[in-house]
């Protein structure tokens, strides 16, 4: 560390706020000039991105070196979210907002020829992440920024997040890899002095520690290296910074001469490209685990470097270990980081010398663990040969750990070996599993899942035996939520605009409580016309959109009608389109006098199938094959038209969720953990179309149920219904049966391509209920079209949903984590 002269001398250097729009152009003159290395004869668009975002992490870096000053003067307890994915989008947009200088910013890149609008559209989205899973977490890292909390997350830095899609000439989806990185990040710094070896393979032998004590010790196998990036997160309306540390896989030794010389060239080659594959791809799986070695790794890879880290900044603070759990919280984002239990355990025996009881009550008490889904093929599984090759010490602490735990059982229930066999971690299969999921819920303090029916459906399909074991207490509920600055406040400005103006004060957008204020101008004839042209515009913004990258038209005056998300048969996307299909046939059958009453309709889709789900890929292409037919059908005309937006992504979700008068989210009963897409459209006064599972249900809770369009089987009913059509079959509701005669006529060009998918509905049973649901989501849609022509009680509607949405906002499920989980306080920045 410098003396404290030289201190005064850096202190007086520092490098000031960019105070007018001239310091902004001057500095976005200078990264144009020095980090690009380019000339003003040679500055086009994305040099001009560039160049303004390095200008912007400049007052980032400012916060957060502060930030982390503050902590490290405080050293608070503090908060690691360790997640796989964190699904960030873009980055410049938020930044400004953050940092309250996008008007300045704006005025400055004029003021050098070029439009903040198209600078904003250069960036690529960080897409390191799925869906809702890692959207969640962004969202999550946002409010903990905003509201001041010491959390970083943790993860893993991909060269390719999750892929492009493309829809070809026949209506399917095609996949491209997504180099996101291909033209820099500014929003990255690379820490070449935060280093980590990760081992993996290897053998497990017994040492005598320094003590004489005999040890167990991992030994030998591979090693890499875990090379750190970090993210700057700005929180809003505070000088506070948030990170999100992320690692890139190295090669360990930069070159194997030895095998080199001795003619061995492939495996030193092999072993730097084993190295560099390593966190190369994000795999594109939503709610299923692929069982994959190379996914094991990438695993076990983040987890070890994180933990490492973490430790190393304990160790700092000089605290004995027991202490560890008043300065550590680690969440665990779904069933991914799970071998974290077993390494810090790992860590605190072999490594630390800590005694077994000792060591595990520190884990336990500071591990707690988030479930995403019910779903059985999304449950992490690993096989004890894999783990035993890969992470031979770990499978033996997994064996113990368990062995410990049910040793506590039996004392607990004598002889109850059902019990013993329902909350082993080891599964009796052949060969056996590790049951990850189990390992979390003996490894944590709490363990929570993500909606009030979905944390219900945990506790009672999931983990029934061990409430018995640890008391329900273990097992709470936090509802997901979503950070009102992007999904508001950035996506939709008009909407923005007239909330503020109405509520005299910006106060919303970290109290997204106040919205609740908007009710009493929901029957206000002015305000509600106010409110409508906002929605309008959003419409025509998207119509544009569609237009120019599609070459479809729409019109802005039809019921916009959205489903976006992940393609899976328990979203039900499929029910969507049979439905369209029942709407076209319909629309065939009627006179021009009937169709006059008719509610004109666009109906667009978007998401990505995983690129192995075949039948998801199947729904795509039924789809668009639908699309193509109706809208060249020219006596349809505007009545009806369908678009398969692709590539859905952050970015245009920001585009798409303002513009939505109705949005679907219809999952299966108890399939669909939350949902937060269903938040962010009710957020932007689009109404929903939904059935009574995820949040949904508590979305209906808070802003009444005169304001959302609900149908479809209970959870509760669900399973009895599977078990009847396994023995009886399935009789096709006869609408259904229509619609599906229309597909096998050849309606929608060849049929038989699509036998797989139509099969779904009879062979073994409807699994996801479609039939069962048919006639009460036709009914609901109908009474859509008929409230939406009433446009003073839509508006009326709309506000409302807007107005409800308080509770929804991620800084309230953040505090929840805070308070009831994490046990942690803000560290104020001013
Ligand atoms: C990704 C990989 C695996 Cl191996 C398993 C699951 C996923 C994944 O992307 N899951 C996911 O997105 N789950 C969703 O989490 C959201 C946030 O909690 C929920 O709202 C949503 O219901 C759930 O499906």
């Amino acid at each position: 560390p410098l003396e404290e002269t030289l201190l005064e001398r850096w202190k007086s250097l520092a490098p000031h706020d960019l105070a007018s729009t001239t310091d902004i152009e001057k500095s976005i003159v200078y990264h144009t000039t020095y980090t690009l290395c380019r000339h003003r004869y040679n500055v086009d668009k994305t040099a001009m991105y560039s160049a303004t975002s390095h200008s912007v992490r400049d007052l980032l870096l400012k916060e957060w070196n502060t930030t982390q000053e503050r902590l490290h003067v405080t050293n608070p307890k503090r908060c690691y979210y360790l997640s796989m994915e964190f699904l960030l989008g873009r980055a410049l947009d938020n930044a400004l907002y953050c940092l309250s200088t996008k008007k300045e910013y704006a005025e400055s890149v004029k003021a050098l020829g070029f439009s903040m609008e198209d600078l904003l559209e250069e960036e690529r989205d960080a897409a390191l992440g799925n869906g809702g899973l890692g959207r969640l977490a962004a969202c999550y890292v946002d409010s903990s920024a905003t509201l001041e909390y010491p959390v970083w997350g943790y993860g893993l830095r991909f060269k390719y997040g999750i892929f492009k899609q493309i829809i070809n000439n026949e209506g399917y989806q095609d996949e491209t890899p997504d180099y996101w990185l291909s033209h820099g990040n500014p929003w990255e710094l690379r820490r070449d002095d935060i280093k980590y070896d990760v081992q993996f393979y290897g053998y497990v032998a017994t040492k005598m520690n320094d003590a004489g004590e005999s040890r167990l010790s991992w030994e030998g196998g591979e090693k890499m290296y875990a090379v750190a990036y970090d993210m700057p997160i700005p929180g809003y309306d505070t000088k506070n910074c948030g990170n999100i540390r992320l690692w890139e896989s190295q090669p360990h030794n930069l070159f194997d001469f030895g095998a080199f010389n001795n003619g061995d060239y492939d495996k030193a080659v092999n072993d730097q490209k084993r190295a560099n594959n390593l966190t190369a791809v994000l795999y594109p799986n939503d709610n299923h685990d692929s069982g994959k070695e190379l996914r094991l790794k990438q695993e076990y890879f983040w987890v070890s470097a994180s933990l490492q880290d973490i430790i190393r900044r304990f160790k700092r603070s000089k605290r004995p270990w027991k202490e560890f759990s008043d300065q550590v919280a680690l969440q665990l984002n779904d069933t991914h980081p799970i071998m974290a239990i077993a390494e810090l355990q790992r860590l605190l025996v072999d490594v630390e010398g800590l005694a077994w009881d000792s060591a595990w009550d520190i884990v336990t008490k500071t591990f707690a663990f988030t479930n995403h889904t019910v779903l059985p093929e999304a449950l992490e599984r690993w096989s004890v040969p894999l783990m035993e090759h890969l992470l031979p010490r770990h499978m033996q602490i997994i064996y113990d750990i368990n062995l410990f735990f049910l040793q506590k059982v039996e004392k607990q229930f004598p002889g109850d070996r059902d019990l013993l066999n329902q909350v082993s971690i080891i599964e009796e299969s052949q060969p056996q599993q590790v049951r990850m999921a189990y390992l979390a819920v003996v490894g944590s303090h709490k363990v929570n899942g993500v909606a009030a029916l979905h944390s219900e459906l945990v506790k009672k399909d999931l983990f029934p035996a061990f409430i018995k074991c640890f008391g329900p207490e273990k097992f709470i509920n936090i509802t997901n939520g979503i950070t009102p600055r992007r999904w508001l406040y950035q996506a939709n400005p008009a909407l923005r605009d007239i909330i503020t103006e109405t509520l005299g004060s910006e106060k919303w957008v970290t109290h997204l409580d106040e919205l609740a204020q908007l009710k009493k101008f929901a029957d206000d004839k002015a305000f509600q016309k106010k409110w409508m042209d906002v929605k309008y515009r959003n419409k025509q913004r998207l119509a544009k959109w569609i237009s120019t990258n599609m070459g479809i038209d729409v019109s802005p005056d039809s019921l916009f009608d959205i489903q976006v998300k992940r393609i899976h048969e328990y979203k039900r996307q499929f029910l969507n389109i049979l439905g369209v299909i029942h709407r076209y046939r319909e629309l065939c059958e009627m006179n021009d006098s009937e169709r006059s009453k008719v509610t004109p309709r666009v109906v667009i889709f978007g998401g990505k199938a995983a690129p192995g789900y075949f039948v998801a890929k199947l729904v795509i292409k039924l789809i668009n094959s639908v699309a193509k037919v109706v809208n060249n059908d020219e006596s349809i005309g505007d009545l009806l038209k369908v678009v398969f937006i692709p590539d859905y992504k952050v970015s245009l979700a920001e585009i798409i969720t303002p513009a939505s008068d109705i949005s679907q989210h219809i999952s299966t009963a108890g399939t669909e953990a939350s949902g937060t897409s269903n938040m962010k459209f009710v957020l932007n006064g689009g109404l929903i179309l939904g059935t009574v599972d995820g949040a949904n249900i508590e979305i209906r809770d808070e802003i009444g149920e005169e304001n959302i369009f609900m149908f479809g089987t209970l959870a509760d009913k669900v399973p009895d219904i599977r078990h009847n059509q396994k023995f009886y079959g399935v009789l096709l509701d006869a609408n259904l049966q229509a619609v599906i005669d229309l597909i096998e006529s050849g309606a929608f060009g060849d049929a038989s391509i699509f036998n797989p998918l139509i099969d779904t509905l009879t062979y073994g049973g409807d699994y996801y209920l479609i039939s069962e649901d048919f006639d009460g989501y036709l009914k609901k849609q109908t009474e859509v079209d008929d409230t939406f022509r009433d446009k003073t009680l839509w508006a009326k509607k709309s506000i409302m949903c807007t107005a409800g949405m308080g509770f929804f906002s991620s800084d309230r499920a953040v505090r929840e984590y805070a308070d009831k989980i994490w046990n942690l306080k803000p560290i104020p920045s001013e």
